[in-house]
């Protein structure tokens, strides 16, 4: 008799354990939300500080040599900016130049400015690269650097495209088996193309503009163990006359949506398979 007493009694904390665990990780995981939801706040995801590697020994001629690169902690957008988001900065300028591009041959892109409320979730294309820093300016944010983009798209894994190493229909190329065909995406949609830190689209959709001019012997100059060779938080040569883009576009190709493959263009073009995304510096806290 006492020894099924014991036993049942045994028998039944173990469920009350487990109860109390599962509440516990469930209380966890609450905080733990809560957490990442103000992080989310705007869209941004954290990028923390540290090295990663940039650049491939395998792939095309401007994108070796392979170099350790060291970034403080910034902010990448999750998204491209939308047609939407790109409106409310339009609505507030003088200068008409600095309308996007309009496709009226393109019905699935549109004109301007009726694409934005037809399409408010498109990545905006048609915009320069000077158009594209003015909008993050007036965000109060800017573009990312070349060396941000990568490690954004790479994780710390060297992955060739931001969800692995294996060709994927993770992302809007030009594919038969993505879902759009010659036209452009909403952002996100392709949720497991994301990258190791949660970025979607880095593969595909639209061109990104980055901050840094084109230079395709910057990886080497920046390989050097010179004093000069930028090792932290690099910004790309000087002058130039292309900026960088990365990450293809609905009209490329897979292989030229690798998280290595750069791309260049004159800052002034605005075409139908070139966007952008937002950076900033995160702020320096002490524990
Ligand atoms: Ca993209």
């Amino acid at each position: 008799m006492n020894t099924f007493y014991r036993n049942r009694k045994r028998n039944q904390n173990r469920p009350l354990s487990i109860i109390a665990r599962y509440l516990f990780i469930f209380l966890w995981s609450l905080t733990l939300s809560a957490v990442v939801l103000a992080a989310a706040a705007d869209d941004m995801i954290l990028i923390p500080a540290g090295t990663f590697t940039m650049g491939s020994d395998t792939r095309a001629a401007d994108e070796k040599p392979m170099h350790k690169v060291y970034l403080d902690a910034y902010y990448i957008g999750k998204y491209e900016v939308t047609n939407a988001e790109y409106y409310e900065f339009w609505k507030q300028q003088s200068d008409a130049a600095r309308t996007p591009e309009n496709f009226s041959h393109l019905p699935q892109i549109g004109d301007w400015p009726a694409r934005a409320a037809q399409f408010p979730n498109h990545p905006i294309v048609g915009i320069s690269w000077h158009d594209a820093n003015a909008y993050a300016v007036w965000k109060g944010m800017r573009l990312p650097t070349e060396a941000e983009w990568e490690k954004a798209a790479r994780g710390y894994t060297n992955r060739i495209w931001p969800w692995g190493n294996a060709i994927e229909p993770y992302a809007n190329t030009d594919a038969d088996d993505d879902g759009y065909q010659h036209r452009i995406a909403p952002v996100g949609s392709f949720p497991k193309g994301k990258s190791y830190y949660g970025v979607m689209d880095m593969a595909g959709n639209v061109w990104e503009w980055t901050a840094d001019w084109y230079s395709d012997v910057y990886y080497g100059y920046s390989s050097q163990a010179a004093a000069k060779r930028p090792k932290k938080n690099p910004t790309g040569p000087d002058v130039g006359s292309w900026r960088v883009l990365r990450g293809g576009s609905w009209i490329d190709k897979i292989a030229r949506c690798s998280t290595t493959f750069r791309f260049y263009l004159y800052p002034n073009l605005k075409t139908s398979f070139v966007g952008f995304r937002l950076a900033k510096t995160a702020q320096k806290t002490t524990k």
